[in-house]
C-alpha cells in the first residue's frame, strides 16, 4: 500500500497558529519511507515551517518528480494543491503552473538524481528564468527509489554499499544554483532541523528562485562508512557558515547578540532575516566569493551550510515578462481580447 491516510483524532490542546490550525492541518498521509530516512526529517521541517508561518495550506502548491524524495509531498501539507510529475520534468510543470496563477506558493521537491541526472536541463532553467519558488533537493547521493545506483551528486571516491567506487565527477547543485542566477542558495542537513526550518520559512518569503539542497542520508543504500552522504560523515564534516533566525514582518526584533556579530537583512514583504556569523570570512552576499569559498572547503572535504546566498532586492520570472497583476487564469475573455477599438489603438501606437 502506498497511501495511508493519517487518523485524523488529535489532542485538544495541541498548540494553534494564528489561523487556528494545528500541526496536524499541516502534516499529509503516513509515510512509507524507510525508517530513519532523512526525507521524513525534511517533511517534519516543511510541515513545522509552513505551520510557524501561518499559511492556510490551500495557498500552497507543491510539486515533485520521481523518486522516493518526489514522494514525499504526499507525507506534509495534505490540504494544499499537489503534483506528481513525470520524473525530472518537475521544473517546467512549476513553471507553467507559476505563470498561471502567481497567487499561490510553489513548492517543488526533488532527489538528486531527479534534479541532477534526468533533470538537469529543467533543473537549470527554471533557476535561470527566475521562477518565483522554494526548490528543495533530498540529496543522498543515491537512486534510493531504484535500490541505491550512485547518483551525479555522488562524490569521486565515494563507496557503494557492496564496494564500488564512484570515478565520476560529481555535480554540485548549490555550486550551479550560484552560477546560474539563483537569488537565495541554502546547503542544510536533514538531521538539523534547528537550521532547516527558518532555511525553509526565509526561502517561502523570499521572492526570486529560492534553492535548498538537503544532505538527506539514505539508510537503506547510503548510510555506510565510505560514504559521504552517511550520516555519521555529515555529522562530522559540516561547517555551517552561519545561523539563520526568522522574524515574520512586523514582529519586535530583540537583540541578544554582540554588536557586529550578527547581520540583519529585510525581504521585500518586511520580514527579517538576522543572519548571526559563525565564520568571519563569509559573506552571503558576494555570488562570486561565495563560489570560491565552496570551492575550497570542498577540497578540503567540508560540507558547507548555511545560507550561502541571498540578494534581497531579487525580482522574478512575472517582473521579466512584465505581465498583470491578476493571475492568468483569472483574466476574464474580455481582458484577453478587448475588441477592435482597442487593437486599432495599439497598432496605430506602433505606426
Ligand atoms: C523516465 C524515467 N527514467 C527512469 C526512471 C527510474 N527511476 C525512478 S526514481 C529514479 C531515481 C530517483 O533518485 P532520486 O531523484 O535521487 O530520488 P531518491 O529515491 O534517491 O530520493 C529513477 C532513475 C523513471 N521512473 N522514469
Ligand atoms: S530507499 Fe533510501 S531514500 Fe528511499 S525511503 Fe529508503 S532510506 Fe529513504
Ligand atoms: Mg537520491
Amino acid at each position: 500500500m502506498t497511501y495511508l491516510a493519517k487518523p485524523r483524532l488529535h489532542h485538544p490542546d495541541l498548540p494553534k497558529n494564528k489561523l487556528g490550525y494545528t500541526h496536524r492541518d499541516y502534516e499529509g498521509a503516513v509515510s512509507t519511507l524507510c525508517a530513519g530516512c532523512g526525507h521524513d526529517s525534511i517533511s517534519a521541517a516543511i510541515t513545522q515551517a509552513f505551520f510557524e508561518l501561518d499559511v492556510p495550506p490551500h495557498r500552497v502548491a507543491k510539486l515533485s518528480g520521481i523518486g522516493c524524495s518526489s514522494k514525499t509531498p504526499t507525507y506534509f501539507l495534505g490540504n494544499s494543491h499537489g503534483f506528481n510529475s513525470v520524473h525530472g520534468r518537475m521544473p517546467s510543470v512549476l513553471t507553467g503552473a507559476n505563470l498561471a496563477n502567481r497567487d499561490l506558493i510553489y513548492l517543488g521537491v526533488s532527489g538528486d538524481g531527479d534534479s541532477a541526472s534526468i533533470g538537469l536541463g529543467q533543473f537549470a532553467h527554471a533557476l535561470r528564468r527566475a521562477v518565483n519558488m522554494v526548490y528543495i533537493v533530498e540529496n543522498n547521493g543515491v537512486y534510493g527509489l531504484t535500490k541505491g545506483q550512485f547518483s551525479a551528486t555522488a562524490d569521486k571516491g565515494s563507496k557503494s554499499k557492496r564496494g564500488a567506487i564512484n570515478n565520476d565527477q560529481p555535480i554540485d547543485l548549490v555550486m550551479l544554483a550560484l552560477q546560474l542566477g539563483a537569488s537565495f542558495v541554502a546547503r542544510s542537513f536533514s538531521g538539523d532541523k534547528t537550521q532547516l526550518v527558518p532555511l525553509v520559512k526565509a526561502a517561502v518569503l523570499h521572492r526570486g528562485a529560492a534553492f535548498i539542497d538537503v544532505i538527506s542520508p539514505c539508510v537503506a543504500f547510503n548510510n555506510h562508512a565510505g560514504s559521504t552522504k552517511s550520516y555519521d560523515f555529515i555529522r562530522e564534516h559540516n561547517e555551517a557558515v552561519n545561523r539563520l533566525d526568522f522574524m515574520p514582518a512586523r514582529s519586535e526584533i530583540i537583540t541578544d547578540y554582540a554588536p557586529g556579530s550578527v547581520q540583519e537583512v529585510v525581504q521585500h514583504d518586511g520580514s527579517v532575516l538576522r543572519l548571526r556569523k559563525l565564520h568571519d570570512d563569509y559573506d552571503p552576499s558576494d555570488r562570486i566569493e561565495a563560489m570560491d569559498y565552496l570551492l575550497q572547503r570542498h577540497a578540503a572535504g567540508e560540507v558547507v551550510t548555511g545560507l550561502l546566498y541571498l540578494q534581497p532586492d531579487a525580482t522574478d520570472l512575472h517582473a521579466a515578462l512584465n505581465t498583470v497583476d491578476a493571475p492568468l487564469n483569472a483574466l476574464r475573455e474580455s481582458d484577453l481580447v478587448p475588441g477592435s477599438a482597442a487593437l486599432e489603438k495599439f497598432n496605430a501606437s506602433l505606426r
